[in-house]
């Protein structure tokens, strides 16, 4: 057992394959630190969960007088390059492992390596963990607003929603590329729900099945949020033989016909092949692949509808289109309203 020199300014992360995720949580909230929870280390819940720390941790002016004396990280964080660079630059970072023979350090940067700690509970006031709320609360309303100015439907208000949409006891099942990033970037907190993502390699092959499988062995509802082209690589995912059991499963397709995520990447800016060979875009008829696997089909045209369109039960198919260059502009104005009220908020202070 490793005990964590007792400070208030700690955090804790926790991402992918994150276990005793209870017991951390619980402990962090105790000692008054924030939890910056990726979506599928299935943390994200209760008073101390940020929802907005990819935007925060991207903001120069926080991040200064918001550096933490110790990281603990539970589970292999990933999916946001600001809170990559918050282990990056940690003074203490402590990666929990259970495995002390495997741990996840994607950028090298643990100062120490246990199996167990015990966070400490220190006496003093929670300036620290207000600070972040309150950033965190300014940056979320920014972000909220964006994302319902625009009755649409849109990628990161689909993932937002989808999120608050699902029953008790649900499953999430999220592919790589844009669906597991935008959760990341505006999941809301909340209990009773599980999300997973096959991570590893972030592979876009496969997830149809993974999908499949994760719902056929979870007792509750299940649902998954694919892009295009992550759905049409393993559409034969869905062939099912007539003796197989069939899953309670809604999957969401996310069409932008194409790869979005490379329009948010810098390659976006390189004029001509862009389009061939990142865009890579196809035009396949979502709701005629569908109707070849006698699946039902609907579709998402506006935004409010989601909770209307993803209810029933079986497996089924929701399409919802959108485009990749609305995407990209939508998700610069989020990150442009974040980082405006949250140094609002600084100056204020
Ligand atoms: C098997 C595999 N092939 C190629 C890639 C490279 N790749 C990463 S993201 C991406 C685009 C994915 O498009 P889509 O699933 O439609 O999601 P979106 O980017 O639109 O969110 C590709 C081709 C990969 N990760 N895995």
């Amino acid at each position: 057992m490793l005990h964590v020199p007792p400070t208030r300014r700690g955090v804790l992360v926790v991402g992918d394959g994150a276990v005793n995720v209870k017991r951390y949580v619980a402990a962090a909230s105790m000692a008054g630190w924030p939890v910056l929870a990726e979506p599928n280390g299935n943390a994200r819940y209760g008073d101390h969960a940020l929802s907005s720390h990819h935007f925060l941790l991207g903001l120069p002016e926080f991040v200064e007088p918001h550096r933490p004396e110790v990281v603990v990280t539970l589970g292999k964080p990933g999916l946001s390059r600001p809170l990559l660079s918050l282990l990056r630059r940690a003074e203490e970072h402590i990666v929990l492992a259970p495995d002390l023979a495997h741990w996840p350090d994607p950028v090298r940067s643990a100062t120490q390596v246990a199996q167990d700690v015990e966070i400490p509970v220190v006496s003093g006031d929670d300036a620290w963990l207000k600070s972040w709320r309150a950033a965190d609360q300014a940056a979320t309303a920014a972000v909220d607003a964006v994302l319902d100015a625009v009755p649409e439907v849109s990628e990161p208000r689909l993932a937002r929603d989808l999120v608050s949409a699902l029953p008790g006891g649900s499953l999430l099942f999220t592919a790589a590329s844009m669906p597991i990033r935008d959760l990341d970037q505006v999941m809301r907190p909340r209990r009773g729900i599980r999300i997973m993502a096959n991570r590893g390699a972030s592979g876009i092959d496969g997830l149809v099945s993974s999908a499949m499988g994760a719902a056929l062995a979870h007792s509750g509802r299940s649902y998954a949020l694919l892009g295009d082209l992550a759905f049409l690589h393993d559409q034969n995912g869905l062939i099912l033989g007539p003796e197989d059991r069939r899953p309670d499963l809604a999957i969401v397709v996310v069409n932008n016909q194409g790869g979005g995520i490379f329009s948010l990447l810098p390659q976006a800016a390189l004029p001509g092949p862009f389009e061939r060979v990142f865009g890579t875009p196809q035009q396949v008829d979502l709701e005629a692949v569908a109707a070849a696997h006698r699946i039902p089909y609907r579709r998402l045209d506006a935004a409010a509808d989601l909770p209307k369109v993803i209810a029933g039960e079986g497996l089924r198919i929701v399409e919802a289109r959108t485009d990749r260059d609305a995407n990209a502009v939508l998700h610069a104005e989020m990150r442009k309203a974040a980082h405006r009220a949250v140094r609002e908020l600084l100056s204020a202070h």
